[in-house]
């Protein structure tokens, strides 16, 4: 049975074992489909309580509000310990549980790696995927008469920062993929989770295509994992934003 006491992030007094069952709050076409699927990976039983986003603005219902105060996905419950922060859950959940699976040995230069590109996924390659989606969406949605000064007003953010930005971190990313055939090194890790979600988003909205083959590789090479594709069983239908 579950403890009814609640701590936010980062808190200590991990219940024992037995009375652990984690519940992942899971935000339909979001960053949470990484946890169920490093919870796959991991082979560790969870739950799924499902949250809908709104057809209209994409927001998540206010209900996950009551889960943890920012309302965002992903977020876990594991006993008395709610955590938010996709980064923070995923690193939480390797040291727990991965008994030294998925993440490179410390103090190793693939460990640097790792730390890398577990903090690149959502502090660099994020923000620019993001802010083109609200650009693109500002370009489609604004009213009639203002239509063509917020066309202009987006294109110019878009050109002048955020399509750039995307660019540059495309060829980084294919560059380094050409070091080893996963992003911390030889062996698959949950930095590869963790970067899945802004490959993914970079593919649907980004303009990453065949032009980087070792991207979309390793991106066929992800889909074709097992416990990625028992996550999308487990969580539903997921389609990134456009
Ligand atoms: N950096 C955070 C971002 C969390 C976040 O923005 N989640 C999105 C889903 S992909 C969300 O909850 N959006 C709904 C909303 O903002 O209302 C993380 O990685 O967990």
């Amino acid at each position: 049975m579950r403890s009814k006491a609640r701590t936010n992030a980062g808190s200590a007094g991990l219940p024992s074992p037995p009375e652990r069952v984690i519940v992942v709050h899971h935000l339909n076409n979001s960053r949470s489909q990484r946890v169920l699927w490093l919870l796959e990976e991991l082979g560790i039983p969870y739950e799924v309580k499902p949250y809908r986003r709104d057809a209209k603005t994409m927001h998540a219902p206010p209900e996950l509000r009551a889960v943890h105060p920012l309302g965002k996905s992903p977020v876990i419950s594991d006993g008395a310990t709610t955590l938010a922060e996709s980064g923070a859950i995923l690193e939480y959940l390797t040291e727990r549980y991965g008994a030294g699976r998925f993440a490179p040995a410390a103090g190793s230069p693939e460990r640097l790696r790792y730390t890398y590109w577990m903090h690149f996924a959502e502090g660099s390659a994020m923000p620019p995927l993001v802010m083109k989606l609200f650009f693109d969406r500002i370009k489609k949605g604004a009213p009639f008469l203002v239509r063509p000064i917020a066309r202009a007003i987006a294109d110019q953010v878009l050109n002048g920062y955020v399509l750039p930005n995307i660019e540059r971190q495309l060829d980084f990313m294919e560059g380094e993929l050409g070091k080893s055939e996963w992003f911390a090194g030889p062996a698959f890790t949950t930095a590869d989770v963790q970067m899945s979600f802004p490959l993914e988003a970079a593919r649907a909205r980004g303009g990453l295509d065949e032009r980087r083959a070792r991207l979309m590789a390793w991106l066929e090479r992800i889909h074709a994992r097992p416990a990625y594709q028992r996550a999308l069983e487990r969580g539903g239908r997921y389609e990134l934003l456009r």
